[in-house]
Protein backbone atom coordinates (compact mmCIF):
# COMPACT_ATOMS: atom_id res chain seq x y z
CA UNK A 1 0.00 0.00 0.00
CA UNK A 2 1.45 3.41 -0.70
CA UNK A 3 2.00 5.56 1.81
CA UNK A 4 1.42 9.76 1.27
CA UNK A 5 2.69 12.40 4.27
CA UNK A 6 0.51 15.36 2.49
CA UNK A 7 -1.76 13.01 0.48
CA UNK A 8 -4.52 15.73 -0.55
CA UNK A 9 -1.61 17.80 -2.28
CA UNK A 10 0.69 14.68 -3.17
CA UNK A 11 -2.31 13.57 -5.42
CA UNK A 12 -3.68 16.95 -5.79
CA UNK A 13 -5.49 16.95 -9.73
CA UNK A 14 -3.24 19.34 -11.98
CA UNK A 15 -5.60 22.05 -12.15
CA UNK A 16 -5.35 22.29 -8.53
CA UNK A 17 -1.32 22.35 -8.39
CA UNK A 18 -0.86 25.15 -11.66
CA UNK A 19 -3.20 27.22 -9.60
CA UNK A 20 -1.24 26.57 -6.32
CA UNK A 21 2.09 27.29 -8.62
CA UNK A 22 0.27 30.86 -9.67
CA UNK A 23 -0.77 31.76 -6.68
CA UNK A 24 2.71 31.21 -4.78
CA UNK A 25 4.61 32.27 -7.76
CA UNK A 26 3.10 35.74 -7.97
CA UNK A 27 3.69 36.64 -4.42
CA UNK A 28 6.94 35.68 -4.56
CA UNK A 29 8.27 37.58 -7.49
CA UNK A 30 6.10 40.56 -5.77
CA UNK A 31 8.29 39.71 -2.73
CA UNK A 32 11.79 39.26 -4.06
CA UNK A 33 10.85 42.93 -6.34
CA UNK A 34 10.25 44.47 -2.50
CA UNK A 35 12.87 43.20 -0.72
CA UNK A 36 15.67 41.78 -2.67
CA UNK A 37 17.17 44.72 -4.87
CA UNK A 38 19.84 42.30 -6.36
CA UNK A 39 16.95 40.38 -8.49
CA UNK A 40 15.29 43.48 -8.93
CA UNK A 41 17.92 44.93 -10.76
CA UNK A 42 17.82 41.85 -12.77
CA UNK A 43 14.01 41.79 -13.48
CA UNK A 44 14.48 45.67 -14.90
CA UNK A 45 17.54 44.65 -16.91
CA UNK A 46 14.75 42.18 -18.40
CA UNK A 47 12.66 45.19 -18.84
CA UNK A 48 9.61 43.44 -16.55
CA UNK A 49 7.76 44.19 -12.99
CA UNK A 50 5.67 41.96 -11.21
CA UNK A 51 2.45 43.05 -13.12
CA UNK A 52 4.15 40.82 -16.10
CA UNK A 53 3.88 37.65 -13.99
CA UNK A 54 0.09 36.74 -14.13
CA UNK A 55 0.08 32.83 -13.78
CA UNK A 56 3.11 30.24 -13.99
CA UNK A 57 2.84 30.34 -18.20
CA UNK A 58 4.76 33.69 -17.51
CA UNK A 59 7.43 31.51 -15.53
CA UNK A 60 9.87 31.69 -18.59
CA UNK A 61 9.94 36.03 -18.85
CA UNK A 62 11.34 36.09 -15.30
CA UNK A 63 15.53 35.99 -15.13
CA UNK A 64 17.97 33.71 -14.30
CA UNK A 65 19.93 32.85 -11.36
CA UNK A 66 23.56 31.25 -11.49
CA UNK A 67 26.24 30.07 -8.88
CA UNK A 68 27.98 33.55 -10.08
CA UNK A 69 25.04 35.50 -8.71
CA UNK A 70 25.15 33.75 -5.80
CA UNK A 71 28.89 34.17 -5.16
CA UNK A 72 28.39 37.58 -6.31
CA UNK A 73 26.03 38.15 -3.57
CA UNK A 74 27.67 36.13 -0.75
CA UNK A 75 26.85 36.10 2.04
CA UNK A 76 23.46 38.61 2.43
CA UNK A 77 22.72 39.67 -1.22
CA UNK A 78 19.85 37.24 -1.87
CA UNK A 79 18.29 37.98 1.50
CA UNK A 80 14.41 38.42 1.33
CA UNK A 81 14.22 38.38 5.59
CA UNK A 82 15.84 40.74 7.92
CA UNK A 83 18.35 38.52 9.51
CA UNK A 84 16.81 38.22 12.45
CA UNK A 85 14.10 36.16 11.25
CA UNK A 86 16.34 33.58 10.27
CA UNK A 87 16.75 30.78 12.62
CA UNK A 88 19.68 28.74 10.18
CA UNK A 89 22.04 28.31 7.86
CA UNK A 90 23.00 25.86 5.82
CA UNK A 91 25.99 25.34 3.01
CA UNK A 92 27.65 23.51 0.18
CA UNK A 93 30.79 21.33 0.57
CA UNK A 94 32.02 23.37 -2.38
CA UNK A 95 35.89 22.80 -3.31
CA UNK A 96 36.19 26.30 -5.51
CA UNK A 97 35.40 29.93 -4.89
CA UNK A 98 33.01 30.87 -2.10
CA UNK A 99 30.55 27.82 -0.75
CA UNK A 100 26.91 29.29 -1.25
CA UNK A 101 25.42 29.79 2.25
CA UNK A 102 21.62 29.16 2.50
CA UNK A 103 19.38 31.03 4.98
CA UNK A 104 16.18 29.55 6.51
CA UNK A 105 13.53 31.07 8.64
CA UNK A 106 11.52 28.26 10.94
CA UNK A 107 8.61 28.57 8.35
CA UNK A 108 11.38 27.72 5.51
CA UNK A 109 12.64 24.52 7.80
CA UNK A 110 9.47 23.47 8.20
CA UNK A 111 8.35 22.97 4.71
CA UNK A 112 11.40 21.79 4.05
CA UNK A 113 10.93 18.79 6.70
CA UNK A 114 8.04 18.41 5.06
CA UNK A 115 9.31 17.25 2.02
CA UNK A 116 11.61 14.98 3.58
CA UNK A 117 8.99 13.39 5.62
CA UNK A 118 6.98 12.89 2.11
CA UNK A 119 9.99 11.24 0.68
CA UNK A 120 10.62 8.70 4.03
CA UNK A 121 7.05 7.92 3.85
CA UNK A 122 7.33 7.30 -0.32
CA UNK A 123 9.76 4.64 0.92
CA UNK A 124 7.28 2.65 3.19
CA UNK A 125 8.30 4.54 6.06
CA UNK A 126 6.08 4.80 8.93
CA UNK A 127 5.80 6.15 12.96
CA UNK A 128 6.84 2.08 13.45
CA UNK A 129 10.29 2.14 11.65
CA UNK A 130 13.67 2.96 13.00
CA UNK A 131 15.50 5.56 10.33
CA UNK A 132 19.58 5.98 10.36
CA UNK A 133 20.53 8.86 9.01
CA UNK A 134 24.18 8.61 7.97
CA UNK A 135 24.06 11.66 6.02
CA UNK A 136 26.92 14.18 7.51
CA UNK A 137 25.22 16.42 10.11
CA UNK A 138 26.29 20.18 10.16
CA UNK A 139 26.75 22.72 7.12
CA UNK A 140 25.77 20.06 4.69
CA UNK A 141 22.00 19.07 4.31
CA UNK A 142 21.65 15.69 4.57
CA UNK A 143 21.69 15.01 7.82
CA UNK A 144 19.46 17.76 9.33
CA UNK A 145 16.98 17.58 6.40
CA UNK A 146 16.77 13.89 7.04
CA UNK A 147 16.73 14.12 10.46
CA UNK A 148 13.58 16.65 10.35
CA UNK A 149 11.72 14.31 7.79
CA UNK A 150 12.08 11.52 9.88
CA UNK A 151 10.74 13.00 13.13
CA UNK A 152 7.91 14.48 11.61
CA UNK A 153 6.92 11.24 10.36
CA UNK A 154 7.28 9.88 14.02
CA UNK A 155 10.41 7.13 13.21
CA UNK A 156 13.08 6.31 15.90
CA UNK A 157 15.50 8.11 14.70
CA UNK A 158 19.57 7.62 15.02
CA UNK A 159 21.55 10.66 13.90
CA UNK A 160 24.99 8.46 13.34
CA UNK A 161 25.88 11.24 10.95
CA UNK A 162 28.16 9.75 8.79
CA UNK A 163 32.02 7.94 9.19
CA UNK A 164 32.78 4.94 12.09
CA UNK A 165 31.47 2.38 9.78
CA UNK A 166 31.97 -0.31 12.50
CA UNK A 167 29.88 1.46 14.58
CA UNK A 168 27.18 2.46 12.09
CA UNK A 169 26.73 -1.16 11.19
CA UNK A 170 26.43 -2.08 15.00
CA UNK A 171 23.81 0.41 15.64
CA UNK A 172 21.79 -1.23 12.62
CA UNK A 173 21.92 -4.54 13.67
CA UNK A 174 21.58 -3.53 17.64
CA UNK A 175 18.68 -0.90 17.28
CA UNK A 176 17.06 -2.81 14.40
CA UNK A 177 17.40 0.37 11.68
CA UNK A 178 14.58 -0.57 8.89
CA UNK A 179 15.61 2.51 7.18
CA UNK A 180 19.08 4.20 6.06
CA UNK A 181 19.81 7.84 4.95
CA UNK A 182 22.75 8.22 3.14
CA UNK A 183 25.22 8.47 0.26
CA UNK A 184 24.79 5.73 -2.05
CA UNK A 185 28.51 5.46 -2.67
CA UNK A 186 28.47 4.63 1.00
CA UNK A 187 25.84 2.26 0.96
CA UNK A 188 27.79 0.48 -1.13
CA UNK A 189 30.92 0.67 1.18
CA UNK A 190 28.51 -0.44 4.27
CA UNK A 191 27.92 -2.95 1.62
CA UNK A 192 30.98 -3.86 1.65
CA UNK A 193 32.41 -4.17 4.96
CA UNK A 194 29.03 -5.95 6.13
CA UNK A 195 30.13 -8.88 3.53
CA UNK A 196 33.93 -8.73 4.96
CA UNK A 197 32.09 -8.92 8.55
CA UNK A 198 29.98 -11.97 7.08
CA UNK A 199 26.89 -10.57 7.21
CA UNK A 200 24.32 -11.02 4.41
CA UNK A 201 21.02 -9.20 3.36
CA UNK A 202 19.42 -11.87 5.83
CA UNK A 203 21.00 -11.17 8.81
CA UNK A 204 20.36 -7.38 9.07
CA UNK A 205 16.83 -5.30 9.66
CA UNK A 206 16.86 -2.68 6.85
CA UNK A 207 14.01 -2.57 4.39
CA UNK A 208 14.66 0.30 2.85
CA UNK A 209 17.13 3.49 1.66
CA UNK A 210 17.10 6.75 0.70
CA UNK A 211 20.33 7.48 -1.30
CA UNK A 212 20.97 10.98 -2.75
CA UNK A 213 23.24 13.49 -3.00
CA UNK A 214 25.20 12.26 -5.73
CA UNK A 215 24.71 10.80 -9.18
CA UNK A 216 24.10 7.18 -9.52
CA UNK A 217 23.19 4.49 -11.59
CA UNK A 218 20.36 1.88 -12.01
CA UNK A 219 23.44 -0.63 -11.47
CA UNK A 220 24.58 0.71 -8.64
CA UNK A 221 21.10 0.91 -7.54
CA UNK A 222 20.33 -3.08 -8.49
CA UNK A 223 24.48 -3.86 -6.48
CA UNK A 224 23.03 -1.77 -3.20
CA UNK A 225 19.54 -3.49 -3.53
CA UNK A 226 21.14 -7.10 -3.46
CA UNK A 227 23.88 -6.64 -1.09
CA UNK A 228 21.97 -4.94 1.35
CA UNK A 229 17.96 -6.96 1.02
CA UNK A 230 16.52 -3.28 0.73
CA UNK A 231 14.81 -1.41 -2.20
CA UNK A 232 17.03 1.39 -2.95
CA UNK A 233 14.81 5.25 -3.26
CA UNK A 234 16.65 8.31 -4.58
CA UNK A 235 16.09 11.38 -3.20
CA UNK A 236 17.35 14.70 -5.17
CA UNK A 237 17.80 18.23 -3.65
CA UNK A 238 20.42 20.94 -3.22
CA UNK A 239 21.68 23.57 -0.63
CA UNK A 240 20.44 26.90 -2.61
CA UNK A 241 16.51 25.29 -2.69
CA UNK A 242 16.77 24.10 0.69
CA UNK A 243 18.68 20.44 0.54
CA UNK A 244 17.45 17.14 -0.25
CA UNK A 245 13.96 16.34 -0.80
CA UNK A 246 13.22 18.73 -3.89
CA UNK A 247 12.59 16.09 -5.12
CA UNK A 248 12.29 11.87 -4.02
CA UNK A 249 11.20 8.22 -5.42
CA UNK A 250 7.86 6.54 -5.35
CA UNK A 251 7.30 2.76 -4.98
CA UNK A 252 7.35 2.79 -9.04
CA UNK A 253 11.03 3.56 -8.81
CA UNK A 254 10.75 5.48 -11.84
CA UNK A 255 11.77 9.12 -11.73
CA UNK A 256 11.62 11.28 -8.60
CA UNK A 257 8.09 13.41 -7.72
CA UNK A 258 8.94 16.99 -7.81
CA UNK A 259 7.94 18.71 -4.62
CA UNK A 260 6.12 21.16 -7.53
CA UNK A 261 3.70 22.54 -4.45
CA UNK A 262 7.20 24.42 -3.78
CA UNK A 263 10.07 23.98 -6.24
CA UNK A 264 8.88 24.62 -10.04
CA UNK A 265 10.89 22.62 -12.44
CA UNK A 266 11.78 23.69 -16.11
CA UNK A 267 14.37 22.19 -18.43
CA UNK A 268 16.56 24.41 -20.78
CA UNK A 269 18.80 24.20 -23.40
CA UNK A 270 22.00 25.59 -21.48
CA UNK A 271 23.42 27.17 -24.52
CA UNK A 272 20.02 28.95 -25.88
CA UNK A 273 17.97 29.03 -22.60
CA UNK A 274 15.32 28.52 -23.92
CA UNK A 275 12.65 25.67 -22.39
CA UNK A 276 12.54 22.26 -23.46
CA UNK A 277 9.64 19.46 -23.71
CA UNK A 278 9.06 16.63 -21.45
CA UNK A 279 11.60 14.23 -22.05
CA UNK A 280 14.56 16.15 -23.67
CA UNK A 281 17.57 16.24 -21.54
CA UNK A 282 19.07 19.72 -20.86
CA UNK A 283 19.93 21.86 -17.65
CA UNK A 284 17.34 22.03 -14.48
CA UNK A 285 15.96 24.73 -13.48
CA UNK A 286 13.77 25.77 -10.57
CA UNK A 287 11.85 28.71 -8.65
CA UNK A 288 11.02 27.60 -4.77
CA UNK A 289 7.89 29.25 -4.68
CA UNK A 290 7.68 29.72 -1.41
CA UNK A 291 10.77 29.89 0.19
CA UNK A 292 11.22 32.90 3.05
CA UNK A 293 14.58 33.92 3.89
CA UNK A 294 16.41 32.62 0.24
CA UNK A 295 14.31 32.63 -2.77
CA UNK A 296 15.56 31.05 -5.45
CA UNK A 297 13.93 32.08 -8.83
CA UNK A 298 15.08 30.69 -12.14
CA UNK A 299 18.05 28.99 -10.39
CA UNK A 300 20.22 26.74 -12.47
CA UNK A 301 21.41 23.90 -10.76
CA UNK A 302 23.87 22.56 -13.67
CA UNK A 303 22.17 19.33 -13.36
CA UNK A 304 21.17 17.37 -16.71
CA UNK A 305 18.07 16.06 -16.45
CA UNK A 306 14.56 15.30 -18.15
CA UNK A 307 10.95 15.91 -17.02
CA UNK A 308 7.98 13.86 -17.52
CA UNK A 309 4.28 14.37 -16.78
CA UNK A 310 2.93 11.05 -17.25
CA UNK A 311 0.78 9.76 -15.00
CA UNK A 312 2.75 7.61 -12.11
CA UNK A 313 1.64 3.94 -10.47
CA UNK A 314 1.67 5.41 -6.63
CA UNK A 315 -1.10 7.76 -7.05
CA UNK A 316 0.91 11.12 -6.90
CA UNK A 317 0.39 13.39 -9.65
CA UNK A 318 3.78 15.80 -9.76
CA UNK A 319 6.01 15.92 -11.89
CA UNK A 320 8.80 13.24 -12.04
CA UNK A 321 12.03 13.90 -13.10
CA UNK A 322 15.05 11.35 -14.06
CA UNK A 323 18.12 10.46 -12.16
CA UNK A 324 20.13 13.46 -13.24
CA UNK A 325 23.02 11.92 -15.82
CA UNK A 326 24.96 14.52 -13.68
CA UNK A 327 26.17 18.07 -13.93
CA UNK A 328 27.15 20.20 -16.90
CA UNK A 329 30.43 21.52 -14.77
CA UNK A 330 30.68 17.51 -14.03
CA UNK A 331 30.51 16.60 -17.62
CA UNK A 332 33.99 15.87 -19.11
CA UNK A 333 35.10 16.62 -22.78
CA UNK A 334 37.51 13.96 -23.54
CA UNK A 335 39.01 14.99 -26.81
CA UNK A 336 35.74 16.40 -27.89
CA UNK A 337 33.15 13.87 -26.44
CA UNK A 338 31.00 14.69 -23.78
CA UNK A 339 31.40 12.02 -20.94
CA UNK A 340 29.40 11.71 -18.14
CA UNK A 341 30.88 9.19 -14.98
CA UNK A 342 27.61 7.71 -14.80
CA UNK A 343 27.82 6.34 -18.60
CA UNK A 344 31.03 4.90 -17.32
CA UNK A 345 29.54 3.38 -13.66
CA UNK A 346 27.16 2.01 -16.14
CA UNK A 347 29.81 0.33 -18.29
CA UNK A 348 31.16 -0.94 -15.25
CA UNK A 349 28.91 -1.77 -12.93
CA UNK A 350 27.08 -4.20 -16.21
CA UNK A 351 30.92 -5.91 -16.49
CA UNK A 352 30.68 -7.27 -12.93
CA UNK A 353 32.94 -4.65 -11.56
CA UNK A 354 31.83 -2.69 -7.75
CA UNK A 355 31.43 0.80 -8.46
CA UNK A 356 34.81 1.86 -7.03
CA UNK A 357 36.75 3.54 -9.70
CA UNK A 358 38.53 7.11 -10.82
CA UNK A 359 38.34 8.82 -13.71
CA UNK A 360 42.04 10.66 -14.48
CA UNK A 361 41.97 13.09 -17.66
CA UNK A 362 45.12 14.80 -18.69
CA UNK A 363 46.55 16.66 -21.44
CA UNK A 364 50.28 15.06 -23.14
CA UNK A 365 51.47 17.31 -26.36
CA UNK A 366 47.92 18.85 -26.79
CA UNK A 367 45.71 15.56 -26.67
CA UNK A 368 43.51 14.32 -23.95
CA UNK A 369 44.87 11.16 -22.10
CA UNK A 370 41.72 9.05 -20.37
CA UNK A 371 42.36 6.80 -17.94
CA UNK A 372 39.72 4.52 -16.17
CA UNK A 373 41.40 2.75 -12.68
CA UNK A 374 38.59 0.16 -11.81
CA UNK A 375 39.02 -2.23 -8.66
CA UNK A 376 38.57 -5.91 -9.34
CA UNK A 377 36.66 -8.02 -6.98
CA UNK A 378 38.31 -10.15 -4.22
CA UNK A 379 36.97 -12.92 -6.65
CA UNK A 380 38.38 -11.67 -9.86
CA UNK A 381 41.96 -10.33 -8.11
CA UNK A 382 44.32 -12.40 -9.73
CA UNK A 383 48.17 -12.54 -10.69
CA UNK A 384 47.94 -13.98 -13.89
CA UNK A 385 49.00 -11.04 -15.91
CA UNK A 386 46.94 -12.51 -19.02
CA UNK A 387 44.03 -12.44 -17.96
CA UNK A 388 44.16 -9.39 -16.46
CA UNK A 389 44.79 -7.60 -19.98
CA UNK A 390 42.01 -9.81 -21.09
CA UNK A 391 39.88 -7.98 -18.90
CA UNK A 392 41.15 -4.38 -19.51
CA UNK A 393 40.83 -5.07 -23.30
CA UNK A 394 37.41 -6.25 -22.55
CA UNK A 395 36.37 -3.22 -20.47
CA UNK A 396 38.35 -0.53 -23.57
CA UNK A 397 35.79 -1.90 -25.75
CA UNK A 398 32.24 -1.80 -23.95
CA UNK A 399 33.18 1.56 -22.74
CA UNK A 400 34.32 2.32 -26.35
CA UNK A 401 31.01 1.30 -27.50
CA UNK A 402 29.42 3.44 -24.67
CA UNK A 403 31.29 6.74 -25.14
CA UNK A 404 32.70 6.31 -28.32
CA UNK A 405 36.27 7.15 -27.52
CA UNK A 406 39.08 5.18 -26.51
CA UNK A 407 39.88 4.76 -22.51
CA UNK A 408 43.10 3.38 -20.98
CA UNK A 409 41.84 1.08 -18.24
CA UNK A 410 44.37 0.02 -15.20
CA UNK A 411 42.26 -2.60 -12.78
CA UNK A 412 43.66 -2.26 -9.57
CA UNK A 413 43.54 -4.45 -6.22
CA UNK A 414 40.17 -4.55 -4.41
CA UNK A 415 40.20 -1.77 -1.71
CA UNK A 416 43.19 -0.14 -3.29
CA UNK A 417 40.55 3.20 -4.29
CA UNK A 418 39.65 5.41 -1.07
CA UNK A 419 36.20 5.11 0.04
CA UNK A 420 34.15 8.01 0.50
CA UNK A 421 31.63 8.54 3.76
CA UNK A 422 29.95 11.37 2.11
CA UNK A 423 29.92 12.30 -2.04
CA UNK A 424 32.60 10.19 -3.74
CA UNK A 425 35.11 11.72 -5.72
CA UNK A 426 35.52 10.21 -9.37
CA UNK A 427 37.09 12.51 -11.23
CA UNK A 428 40.74 13.77 -11.48
CA UNK A 429 40.80 16.17 -14.09
CA UNK A 430 44.70 17.43 -14.14
CA UNK A 431 43.87 19.16 -17.18
CA UNK A 432 42.08 22.37 -14.63
CA UNK A 433 45.79 23.08 -12.92
O1 LIG B 1 23.53 17.09 -1.95
C1 LIG B 1 21.47 17.74 -0.86
C2 LIG B 1 21.13 16.31 -0.66
C3 LIG B 1 21.48 15.68 0.52
C4 LIG B 1 20.40 15.62 -1.62
C5 LIG B 1 21.13 14.37 0.74
C6 LIG B 1 20.03 14.29 -1.41
C7 LIG B 1 20.39 13.66 -0.23
P1 LIG B 1 24.42 19.93 -2.27
O2 LIG B 1 25.57 19.50 -1.46
O3 LIG B 1 24.13 21.39 -2.38
O4 LIG B 1 23.08 19.31 -1.70
O5 LIG B 1 24.60 19.30 -3.71
C8 LIG B 1 23.59 19.45 -4.68
O6 LIG B 1 24.20 17.30 -5.64
O7 LIG B 1 22.91 19.90 -7.72
C9 LIG B 1 23.28 17.49 -7.80
O8 LIG B 1 24.35 17.77 -8.66
C10 LIG B 1 23.76 16.52 -6.74
N1 LIG B 1 22.67 15.62 -6.32
C11 LIG B 1 21.91 15.70 -5.23
N2 LIG B 1 21.03 14.66 -5.18
C12 LIG B 1 21.25 13.93 -6.30
C13 LIG B 1 20.67 12.74 -6.84
C14 LIG B 1 22.79 17.98 -1.57
N3 LIG B 1 19.72 12.06 -6.22
C15 LIG B 1 23.99 18.69 -5.93
N4 LIG B 1 21.15 12.30 -8.03
C16 LIG B 1 22.92 18.71 -6.98
C17 LIG B 1 22.12 12.96 -8.68
C18 LIG B 1 22.27 14.55 -7.03
N5 LIG B 1 22.71 14.07 -8.21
Amino acid sequence: MERYYQESIECADREEIRAIQSEKLIAQVQNVWNNVPYYRKKMEEKGITPDDIKSVDDLHKLPFLSKNDLRECYPYGLLARPLKDCVRIQSTSGTTGKRVVAFYTQHDIDLWEDCCARAIMAAGGTDEDVCQVSYGYGLFTGGPGLNGGSHKVGCLTIPTSSGNTDRQIMFIMDLSATILCCTPSYAAYLGERMQEMGLGPDDIPLKAGIFGAEAWSEEMRHDIEKTLGIKAYDIYGLTELSGPGVSFECSAQAGMHVNEDHFIPEIIDPDTEEVLPDGEYGELVFTAVDKEAFPMIRYRTRDVCCLTHEKCSCGRTHVRMMKPKGRTDDMLIIRGVNVFPSQIETVLLNYGYPANYQIIVDRVNNTDTFEVRVEMTPEMFTDNMGEIAERQKELVEGLKSMLGIRAKVSLVAPKTIARSEGKAVRVIDNRKI
